[in-house]
């Protein structure tokens, strides 16, 4: 009887435990620095950790950002600026000072995640080819250095690369374009073989606006409950995950060993001001609606979280005028711009 009555709230604790959110553990924010009146990065630091966002992408091995995020317990995306990726392929020396100076520096105090060679460089870009290749060699130096496997090397990709993406093809016929197949290829088969994902930025809203027609706002902003798309044995009802599984396929198709990679959402946001549908309700409605959703995993990979970054931290007033300097969910001020709560 005893035991009973001491076992039931034990239970109904555990229970409780099970349905907590596993908090701040999938949501990240990028922070882009394109702006000449943002918080210095100490305070940039602390308004992650006020907002208990555990994850930073940064686009640049800025030592003032790193400094501040030593013992932060953030978890960081670095990326390998373009003007160093074609020293890096061709000289293991420069690939090992680069390690040393911006990963070893400063590790483990800062608990770097993954090291992305580039941004958006498949495609229209002389620097492509270097890419698998620098790669590799940050790889090495990370061994050579002794944190082997312990911080994934990947490149980022955008949408760009998919042939003709959804409403003119559901996910089941994504595959990459040509151009860009030939260096993805071999690329998804290394990150199989490391066990590194590939880092997507994805922005429904772009495939919204250009399709206006086809696309009702809702699907855009995971407000739907109707079916966007169905697809085989998959139903859609939400255009982010339609543009995920299309990428998930595409990479199964590149690669015998491509659906062993996983795919982290490295960038993805919607305008607050100045563009098509860029307003503050519709900003604040995807991305809290991002936040919930990424839990649940896309259709074909369903239950499987999706680690992902939002973009971006701040507004940046250097960004092309119009709504590019309007993705930010702070203002410069560190004001938000809407509220948004970064747990689930
Ligand atoms: C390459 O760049 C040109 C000019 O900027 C653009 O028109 C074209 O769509 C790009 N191609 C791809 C595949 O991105
Ligand atoms: C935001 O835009 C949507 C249409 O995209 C519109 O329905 C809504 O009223 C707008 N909200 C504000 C606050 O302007
Ligand atoms: C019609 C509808 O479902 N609206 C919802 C869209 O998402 C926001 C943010 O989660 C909700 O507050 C709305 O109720």
């Amino acid at each position: 009887m005893m035991k009973i009555i001491l076992g039931f709230p034990l239970t109904v604790l555990l229970i409780l435990l099970l349905l907590l959110p596993d908090v701040g553990e999938a949501i990240g924010v990028c922070y882009g620095t394109n702006g000449n009146n943002l918080p210095v990065a100490s305070e940039v630091v602390s308004l992650y950790k006020s907002n208990d966002i555990g994850g930073m992408r940064i686009y640049n091995t800025d030592g003032a950002t790193l400094n501040s995020l030593k013992g932060s317990n953030i978890e960081v995306i670095m990326e390998v600026a373009e003007v160093d990726i074609i020293n890096i392929a061709k000289y293991k020396k420069a690939a090992k000072g680069w390690v040393k100076y911006n990963v070893i520096n400063f590790w483990p105090a800062v608990k770097f995640k993954y090291i992305s060679v580039g941004n958006e460089l498949i495609l229209n870009n002389s620097i492509e080819k270097y890419i698998l290749q620098a790669i590799k060699n940050i790889e090495a130096a990370l061994s050579i250095a002794g944190v082997g496997g312990m911080i994934k090397v990947s490149t980022a990709v955008d949408m760009g690369v998919l042939y003709k993406l959804y409403p003119k093809r559901p996910p089941s016929r994504g595959v990459f374009l040509k151009s860009a197949a030939t260096y993805l290829k071999p690329i998804i088969k290394h990150l199989a073989k490391t066990s590194a994902p590939l880092l997507f930025n994805v922005y429904p809203y772009f495939t919204y606006i250009k399709n206006k027609a086809q696309i009702p706002l809702e699907y855009a902003m995971f407000n739907a409950s109707g079916t966007l798309v169905t697809d085989g044995q998959y139903s859609y009802n939400n255009l982010f995950d339609v543009l995920v599984d299309s990428m998930y396929v595409a990479m199964e198709k590149a690669s015998s060993d491509g659906s062993q990679v996983p795919i982290v959402v490295s960038e993805s946001g919607w305008p607050s001001r100045k563009g098509d549908s860029a307003n503050i309700t519709n900003a604040q409605t995807y991305n809290s609606n991002l936040i919930h959703h990424v839990k649940k995993g896309t259709p074909r990979r369903s239950g499987k979280p999706i680690e992902t970054y939002i973009f971006a931290m701040f507004n940046e007033n250097q960004n092309p005028a119009g709504y590019e300097r309007h993705w930010g969910l702070f203002y410069p001020n560190k004001n938000p711009v809407y509220p948004i709560n970064f747990y689930c």
